[in-house]
């Protein structure tokens, strides 16, 4: 897989995507989510790839959506212009396996709303975020009024929205909005040590989970519980399943085969 402007390795079943824009802070133009789309299908389809890590690298996660790329849109423009960031940051959402967000440095207006679309979100501890739209005469689009809110609250996500201020590394661990934070110097390490952890389970299992928790959110509690018991019952056709219970009763670790 070659791009332009994003660097994807794999390595043991995990697949690192990185953002390669250093000279606009990995600021997210078109281009970015067009490949972000195609990464996140390629990813998706690819058996040998177990957990996802989406990163920026030691220094910037993103700066935001290209604001030099944006300056000049009409809002027609803009009506076109919206489509690939949603498609990538859909897709990213809702792939069957798990994605974790190492984020260094800045996550800016849509580098923060990219961390929302992970299951998981790891800060190294000079990580920033924030949602500064506000102070460019527009709104979080990428999805932060939408994904923060249901994350962290109304109340707190409102405040960083209306006032479009950075918050720390601590603070996003104390508001909810990251699950870590780790020294800057081992942030690959831990995210790649926690995806090793995912890509150990069983990935039927581990697809399903992330459905029940994604879907679950979009229903009233009632349908998600109902949703939630399909699911559960459809892993006991797995062999993973049978390969889980075996193992504690022999008291040995499983090994799943992800079916
Ligand atoms: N877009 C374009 N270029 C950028 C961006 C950006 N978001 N951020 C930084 N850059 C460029 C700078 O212009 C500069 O380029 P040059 O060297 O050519 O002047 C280079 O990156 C380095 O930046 P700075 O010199 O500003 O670095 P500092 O360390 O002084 O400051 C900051 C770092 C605080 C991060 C500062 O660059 C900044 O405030 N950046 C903009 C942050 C921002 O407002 N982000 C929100 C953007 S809007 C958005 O994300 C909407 C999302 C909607 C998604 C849907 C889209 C269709």
């Amino acid at each position: 897989m070659t791009y332009e402007t994003i660097i994807v390795e794999i390595e043991e079943g995990i697949a690192t995507v990185t953002l390669n824009r250093p000279d606009v802070l990995n600021a997210l133009n078109s281009q970015v989510f067009n490949e972000l789309a195609d990464v996140a299908v390629n990813l998706g389809e690819d058996d040998s790839v177990r957990a996802v890590i989406i990163t920026g690298g030691d220094k910037v996660f993103a700066a935001g959506a290209d604001i030099k790329a944006m300056a000049s849109l009409t809002a027609v423009d803009v009506a076109a212009s919206v489509r690939p960031s949603l498609r990538a940051f859909n897709l990213l959402e809702n792939m069957h396996k798990p994605v974790i967000a190492a984020i260094a440095g800045y996550a800016l207006g849509g580098g923060c709303e990219l961390t929302l679309t992970a299951d998981v979100r790891i800060a190294a501890d000079n990580a920033q975020f924030g949602l500064p739209e506000i102070k460019l005469g527009i709104l979080p689009g990428g999805g932060g009024t939408q994904r923060l809110p249901r994350l962290i609250g109304a109340g707190k996500a409102k405040e960083l929205i209306f006032s479009g201020d950075f918050i720390s590394a601590e603070e996003a661990l104390r508001v909810g909005l990251v699950n870590k934070v780790v020294p800057a110097d081992q942030l690959l390490t831990e995210a790649k040590k926690m995806a090793k952890k995912f890509a150990a389970r069983g990935a039927v299992a581990i697809y399903l989970a992330k459905s029940c928790v994604n879907e679950g959110l979009r229903m009233d509690l009632e349908m998600g519980l109902q949703y939630e018991h399909k699911c559960f019952g459809l892993l006991f056709a797995t062999e993973d399943q049978k390969e889980g219970m075996k193992a504690f009763i022999e008291k040995r670790k499983p090994n799943f085969q992800g079916k």
